[in-house]
């Protein structure tokens, strides 16, 4: 595969970037070897400064779900864009997409728009905190919420459960209200909270998580939060930054019935732009400036071209039969995939939740963090250089999700397991 001009723009990015890149997991540093440069995406397909093109399942790490350059959301943009792309006040865009999203995610009666899923998420913390009166928050290993400091905190070891600094330039002090337990484990986490109940403010979840692969919640593990939470009056937000619209037109907390307190979003709802909302009940929602003392604000929030975008994806989305076509080319896919690595007698551990599909290169089950870190990560590396070589684009880590587009045909998902039944064989 020819990549002279992505290595010689990679090169020039290198010396006024760092690391070459605006977001670390696309430096391709887990999976070895230089990044591609995107010239242009359409439907499905990327393509390359060198023109090689691929079939994008990362899709932007989650917004493009209507696939690239999608006509009546670009119609949308550039219409919204003639009229002035910010205005600093407000505009009647972002009511309705307000309006679309409390008529639509059941948790929530009013919504803040801002510019990012960490926003959305430091934001909610935020609010949680103040209309708690508490200070700790606990989290899940391996789900990531963005890079707000207090979130970048790792588990402390065996019996100092306070968090850790994940990051340099994590104060301890930031660290030390922020929790950690391991996903999906209701033991451990119930342990947490008896001994923190009282000033735990709030317990925050990928209701599937996203970014340690793909590892679903078990049948009991949200039940269990939303009543554990209730019963100690912690408040329970759902980051679904990547599961919103997602897996169900009202996020995963629609599909598996389970109501937080409050929702984060992003991605989707801005159609490929820059956006980011929290929401919940209006009487929380109502603390948050200038309605109520907890600040929160931003130059760009709800603009207007971002807010068409994530009008017109999410009226598409509403569309019949959207989820359920997606539904059966996911599982079509899954299931060729399963079978190409069966095939090959490759450990393959696969998950997946409506068009959110996982596999980690082990034997499994996958239900942690800690599971999903037995995989062979080098198999991984291998994987996706196969796949890359032969024209599919996979996520360049292996703890990251693999998506559908409603523009990913059954010729797509063919083309993919064909090329997955190639390369299989030459990870032995
Ligand atoms: P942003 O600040 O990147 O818009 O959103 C942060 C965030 C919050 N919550 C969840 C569940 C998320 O997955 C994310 C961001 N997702 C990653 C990929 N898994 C974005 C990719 C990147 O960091 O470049």
């Amino acid at each position: 595969m020819k990549t002279i001009r992505s290595r010689a723009s990679f090169k020039r990015a290198i010396s006024v970037i760092p690391g070459g890149v605006n977001s670390p997991v696309r430096a391709f540093r887990s999976v070895g070897g230089d990044p591609l440069f995107i010239k242009q995406a359409k439907g499905v397909l990327l393509e390359d400064v060198d023109g090689n093109k691929f079939v994008d399942y990362v899709l932007s790490w989650g917004p493009m779900i209507l696939g690239h350059a999608n006509s009546e959301v670009l119609k949308a943009v550039i219409g919204a864009t003639k009229r002035g792309t910010s205005y600093g006040a407000p505009c009647v865009g972002e009511v309705e997409l307000a309006e679309l999203i409390v008529k639509t995610v059941p948790s929530i009666e009013q919504v803040r728009l801002v510019n990012s899923g960490t926003e959305a998420v430091m934001s909610a913390i935020r609010l949680a905190r103040a209309y708690t009166k508490r200070d700790s928050i606990l989290k899940f290993e391996g789900c990531y919420h963005g890079h707000a400091d207090h979130l970048l905190v790792k588990a402390g070891s065996g019996v100092a459960t306070l968090g850790i600094p994940d990051s340099p330039g994590v104060p301890e002090s930031f660290a030390r209200h922020t929790l950690t337990a391991p996903y999906n484990d209701i033991k451990a986490t119930e342990k947490l909270i008896h001994r923190h109940a009282k000033n735990l403010g709030a317990i925050i979840v990928e209701p599937i998580a996203g970014n340690m692969g793909v590892i679903p919640p078990s049948d009991e593990f949200l039940p269990w939060l939303r009543m554990i939470t209730k019963k100690y009056d912690i408040l329970l937000i759902f980051d679904e930054v990547i599961t919103g619209f997602r897996v169900h037109v009202g996020g995963a907390q629609a599909l598996y019935k389970v109501i937080p307190d409050l929702t984060c979003l992003g991605k989707i709802i801005g159609g490929g732009l820059p956006i980011g909302a929290y929401g919940g009940t209006k009487d929380i929602m109502q603390m948050i400036a200038p309605a109520g003392p907890v600040y929160q604000a931003g130059t760009l929030s709800g603009n207007p071209v971002a807010v068409a975008a994530g009008l017109e994806t999410i009226r598409l989305l509403q569309s019949p039969g959207v989820y359920k076509d997606l539904e059966k080319r996911s599982k079509d896919l899954a299931k060729g995939l399963g079978e190409a690595a069966k095939k090959a007698k490759i450990p393959f551990y696969q998950t997946r939740v409506g068009s959110m599909l996982g596999g980690f290169f082990t034997d499994g089950p996958v239900t942690d963090y800690a599971g999903a870190k037995k995989s062979d990560t080098a198999r991984y590396a291998k994987f996706f250089h196969g796949m890359l070589n032969h024209g599919i684009y996979l996520a360049p880590s292996q703890f990251e999700a693999m998506l559908l587009s409603t523009a990913h045909t059954s010729r797509h998902i063919r083309q993919t397991i064909t090329t997955a039944q190639e390369v299989f064989p030459t990870l032995r």
